[in-house]
């Protein structure tokens, strides 16, 4: 075959098999191929050292020609393959700015806080003032003011997260009452929700962090009637119109005398069901006359002013008045629960 016969032949199979190329990497491959340090076109120009001379000049300028032509349609291949690749690319990120936004989540308030929240509004209503107290107490605030003898169980490591033997984690808020005994501004109605700690297993029903809502009233003459009347309004906000209250002797170190105060089971009017047990009523929460003791440990003079004290879980309120069977629900945080209340 005569070099411009081989001439002829490359540039027939380039230019068909770019035409056909798919791809820019194809594309390039053939152009390789062809035009490449080691392609076919540098292959047969080789064969110019047998070619005349004086046809040299000639069979010189077809081989430029050659490379001329198949660069020319490797070049508009090329731009066709690219527009093509852009062309899907557009297409696939095409944004459709008509489309609706996606809408961001709302949060909910948690049916702790609706729980603290409605508690509270209970008591403002009455005159109380809501305080807040350290959650890293002393044992004295904890424990000692509130006549908790130091061999008390409750005292117990088992039961008590302790810093160190002076310092631990409140297991109560009574500690925020003695702190308002303190102040020594007398006759005063305040409130304590907040964060308790106990060293207690997570189950149903327990959590070695919780909340408690304390209440506590001191002033002249303040009887157990006092409590009673304010506890039975407590209930009767809370639960409904149609409360009963019910109290039962108790014992705490701080009170005297002390009692638990049921409530008429508010799903089945005290008749029993599954929600009381069968019992018609349902405990509720701890209360009884302030101790004098206690009062005197913090400067308040029991023989002119009395009070009393109340203390109410409100996991247990939040569980009870939104129908919660597991107290660990509350603290999962699971949006599709939470978005019930
Ligand atoms: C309860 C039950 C009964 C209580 C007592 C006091 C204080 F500070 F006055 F002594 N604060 N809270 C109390 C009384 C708490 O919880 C079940």
């Amino acid at each position: 075959m005569s070099l411009k016969e081989k001439l002829a032949q490359i540039q027939a199979e380039a230019i068909e098999s770019m035409l056909s190329a798919a791809d820019p990497d194809v594309l390039n491959d053939i152009r390789v191929r062809f035009l490449g340090k080691k392609g076919l076109l540098t292959e047969a120009s080789k064969g110019m050292k047998d070619v005349p001379a004086e046809e040299r000049p000639k069979m010189g300028q077809l081989v430029n020609d050659t490379k001329k032509a198949i660069e020319e349609t490797l070049e508009k291949r090329k731009s066709a393959l690219m527009a093509a690749v852009r062309e899907k690319k557009m297409a696939a990120e095409t944004i459709d700015v008509t489309m609706p936004g996606r809408k961001s989540a709302i949060g909910h308030r948690h049916p702790l806080t609706l729980a603290t929240e409605e508690v509270e509004r209970i008591f403002i209503g009455m005159g109380y003032e809501v305080i807040e107290g350290p959650e890293v107490e002393y044992d004295y605030y904890n424990f000692e003011a509130l006549n908790i003898p130091p061999n008390h169980p409750a005292k117990d490591e088992q039961d008590t997260f302790y810093i160190n033997p002076q310092i631990l984690l409140r297991t109560q808020t009574s500690s925020c009452q003695v702190h308002a005994m303190e102040r020594g501004k007398v006759p005063f109605k305040v409130v304590a929700p907040g964060r308790v700690f106990r060293s207690d297993e997570v189950d149903a029903t327990h959590s070695p962090n919780f909340h408690q809502f304390e209440g506590m009233i001191v002033d002249k003459d303040i009887t157990f009637s006092d409590l009673k009347g304010t506890l039975e309004q407590f209930a009767i906000e809370l639960f409904g119109p149609d409360t009963k209250v019910k109290f039962r002797p108790h014992h705490f170190p701080f009170t005297e005398p002390s009692a638990e105060m049921d409530v008429s089971c508010f799903k089945c009017g005290g008749k029993g069901c599954r929600f009381c047990k069968g019992e018609g009523w349902i405990e509720i929460l701890g209360c009884g006359m302030v101790h004098p003791k206690v009062l005197k440990m913090s400067g308040i003079d029991p023989d002119e002013y009395s009070g009393f004290a109340l203390g109410v879980g409100l996991e247990r309120i939040a569980l009870l008045k939104y129908e919660i069977d597991d107290m660990r629900l509350l603290y999962e945080n699971d949006i599709r629960f939470l978005k019930q209340f």
